[in-house]
């Protein structure tokens, strides 16, 4: 039987051996379905005998490639998607069939303009708020065009039957992972976050949910396990963190990293690559397409505006997991999360009454001593 750490270690191997299972897959006749956001309905790509795999670039090597087109001072999750996208360094772009995105901040949108360029692109159009039945409707809207796009390019349809084993599928995969990041609310908490987000960050590249699933159910199992023989558990003085604010994973993994080093351990992630995607389930009854419209429309992103869906998953979350302290990580440039770092700390500071802390960060491995001090003082005061 595996131990706790190479069953962590399992999470990193599937995500650096999952391109050779998009290669087969490719071998085979599938289809592949290039995605960058959380609001993409992952459900419609399935549905169409297809697989949605993420692009979103979160590491460093190619973004002095990117910046030969794109502006130094952008967002570097953006920089680094479209580097990959040129340089062929990416085997999931180069594989990809159709890529999707949505209008969400400007330079996501104008990067899409280019991408369109090298693959097929389909654009969804998505509300700038969420609130009112014509948000719902348009964004309704959006999802039959997708689906028409998906049929026209995969020559398929996509049945209401297909689209509902679809929903169910992906309604696994969260409730697995709400069960999995879930185990963070425990105190002492049985995993650090570096574990913690190994295992979400890799969920992004697999594309067998069966056996993701299955081997998310056996972690759970073995961590409990763990736990209840009174192993594993993390030092119960370790400040609590929250980590919000723009995705997080591969280059910026460096903030989770430097904040255990420093004594604190993050027990719970609300921003896409954790919980935010996985919150809210789409409803398995009813008209489906407004059901993923529904869902898809919720997300907490700060490109919506009003954003009132983060104060309410902020303040759920930070008392179901127990939080002293929430660390808003923005990246470089990214402007509706750095504008919102003002409401969110007030409501966290002024309502909550707890630590925060906001830092800017790039996909540099550079600057580390600089950040670490910031860090550092933050769980310092939170002890
Ligand atoms: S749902 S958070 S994945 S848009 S790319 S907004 S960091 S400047 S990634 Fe995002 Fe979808 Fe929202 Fe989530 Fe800022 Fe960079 Fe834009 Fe970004």
């Amino acid at each position: 039987m595996l131990q706790l750490p190479e069953r962590f270690a399992s999470f990193d191997e599937a995500r650096q051996q999952g391109f050779l299972k998009v290669k087969k897959l490719k071998e085979e006749g599938g289809k592949v379905v290039g995605t960058y956001c959380v609001f993409t309905p992952r459900e419609l790509i399935f549905a169409s005998g297809a697989v949605p795999v993420s692009l979103c670039g979160m590491n460093e090597e190619p973004i002095s490639d990117a910046e030969e087109h794109l502006p130094r001072n952008l967002c570097p999750l953006i920089k680094s998607s479209y580097g990959f996208a040129i340089t062929d360094k990416c085997p999931y772009f180069y594989f990809a069939d159709l890529l999707v995105g949505e209008t969400t901040c400007d330079g996501k949108k104008k990067m899409y303009e280019y991408l369109g360029k090298l693959k097929p692109m389909h654009i969804m159009q998505l509300p700038q708020t969420a609130e009112g039945e014509r948000a719902l409707s348009w964004w309704r809207d959006e999802m039959v065009l997708l689906k028409e796009r998906l049929e026209q390019e995969f020559d398929t349809e996509i049945t209401a039957d297909k689209l509902l084993e679809a929903i169910k599928l992906c309604n696994q995969e969260r409730h697995s992972l709400k069960a999995f990041y879930e185990l963070g609310a425990l105190n002492p908490p049985p995993l650090t976050g570096e574990q913690m987000l190994s295992v979400l960050y890799s969920t992004g590249f697999t594309i067998d949910k069966e056996a993701q699933k299955n081997s998310i159910d056996e972690l759970i199992a073995a961590i409990l396990a763990d736990y209840e023989a009174g192993k594993n558990r993390i030092d119960p003085s370790r400040p609590r963190i929250l980590i919000t604010g723009c995705p997080i994973g591969g280059d910026t993994q460096k903030v989770v990293r430097l904040l255990e080093e420093c004594g604190a351990v993050v027990v719970c992630f609300e921003n896409c690559s954790g919980v935010k995607g996985h919150d809210q389930l789409v409803a398995e009854e009813g008209d489906l397409m407004t059901a993923l419209a529904d869902k898809y429309l919720n997300v907490a992103c700060s490109c919506i505006s009003p954003n009132d869906n983060r104060i309410d998953l902020l303040s759920r979350l930070i008392d179901q997991f127990n939080v002293v302290g929430v660390v808003d990580m923005i990246l470089q440039a990214c402007h509706t999360y750095s504008v919102e770092t003002h409401r969110i700390s007030q409501f966290v500071k002024d309502e909550k009454g707890i630590g925060y802390l906001a830092i800017e960060v790039d996909y540099s491995q550079s600057n580390l001593e600089q950040l670490r001090t910031r860090l550092a003082a933050f769980v310092e005061m939170l002890s």
